[in-house]
């Protein structure tokens, strides 16, 4: 379900409680283009009017990511990512999952809610039964319960996430009811803030962008591998001779030029009319990726040269929920009959 989000308050308004919103990200590789598309934009919008709380999501990427080494150090690369994309601490609180363990502790109460049979039927459950069979955990099938919880310990009703989450957010509404119903009303039920970007495409165009299948574009990689990424990209697959006309409604790579400038529909017409060849709006999509992210690579840079920035950021971060958190499972508790 998505929602119209609320005009920003007038300055002379009397300072109302800005509602809280909350977005999960999983630190299991470089962050990529479909993730700022279709999530990380309205991050950074919307920690301007909201109490916008963003979180790493570590021990979700344990369902995948098995080296503590790599985790760590991914942990820290999604922070400086996120920063550096245009988060800013002072607005938005950014933190680590497992920083906060009282998400784990929810996550086994609003457990007890959940029928084992809305787990089984979450597509990506079904994906990753696919694309890791030999390490189907358990993980793996209860992480929209831990995604549940991660929302709603700290009372969010809006969760800016790409569409590829929707009936993972769905899911979330479906356990906050299951639960007010037996407990009482005790959370919001979260609604999803969408960017204007549909589920971005991966490089392969069919499978949608993501760090897990490999068919990403690093935004803040070396130019040099954004380059070869792009020009990797499967275009429009009828298109066999540079004098056939292309499809741009079909073409991933027409599709992205969308997002970085206001000419994309002379870029459509040249492919149409096969005025221009697919070589060609490749080579000027990875040139506007390379500059649009450029001031973001230098600031990433500056960021990982100096961990202990980072670190502090994120230790702050988790510091300042720590009473927000503990409020929700005192109420938990008590309602669930538990001290
Ligand atoms: N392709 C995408 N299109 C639109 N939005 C996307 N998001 C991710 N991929 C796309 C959004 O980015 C946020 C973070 O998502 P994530 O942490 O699940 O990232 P991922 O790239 O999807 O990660 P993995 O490792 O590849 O995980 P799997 O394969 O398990 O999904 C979310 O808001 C998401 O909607």
């Amino acid at each position: 379900m998505t929602v119209e989000l609320a005009p920003a308050p007038s300055p002379t308004a009397a300072p109302a409680p800005r509602p809280r919103i909350f977005s999960g990200i999983q630190p299991s590789g470089l962050v990529h283009l479909g993730n700022d598309l279709g999530a990380i934009r309205n991050y950074v919008m919307l920690q301007f009017e909201y109490e916008a709380i963003y979180c790493i999501v570590d021990y979700h990427a344990l369902t995948s990511t098995h080296d503590a080494d790599v985790l760590r150090s991914r942990t820290r690369e999604m922070a400086a990512g996120l920063l550096a994309l245009g988060l800013d601490p002072e607005r938005c609180t950014l933190f680590v999952q497992s920083h906060r363990p009282e998400h784990t502790e929810l996550m086994w109460l609003l457990s007890t809610v959940t029928p084992v049979s809305w787990l089984e039927r979450t597509p990506t459950y079904k994906d990753k039964i696919a694309t890791q069979p030999d390490d189907v955990n358990h993980g793996l099938l209860t992480y929209p319960v831990l995604q549940a919880a991660d929302i709603v310990i700290y009372k969010a009703s809006l969760v800016p996430v790409g569409k590829d989450q929707a009936a993972h957010l769905e899911l979330s509404r479906e356990i906050v009811r299951a639960f007010n119903n037996r407990y009482g009303d005790t959370f919001p039920e979260p609604q999803a803030v969408y960017t204007p970007a549909p589920v971005v495409l991966g490089t392969d165009g069919v499978k949608k962008m993501s760090k897990s299948v490999g068919n990403t574009i690093d935004i803040l990689g070396d130019p040099d591998v954004i380059r070869k990424q792009v020009m990797s990209m499967v275009t429009d697959t009828k298109r066999i001779l540079r004098t056939d006309p292309g499809r741009p409604e079909v073409c991933n790579v027409c599709q992205l030029h969308r997002f970085f400038g206001d000419d994309y529909e002379d870029i459509w017409d040249g492919e149409r009319t096969a005025r221009t060849g697919c070589v060609d709006t490749k080579k000027l999509l990875a040139q506007r990726i390379i500059d649009h992210y450029a001031p973001a690579r230098e600031r990433y840079a500056e960021l990982m040269a100096n961990p202990a920035e980072i670190d502090g950021i994120l230790e702050a971060g988790a510091d300042r929920l720590k009473p927000k958190a503990q409020a929700t499972m005192d109420e938990v508790r008590h309602r669930m009959g538990l001290r």
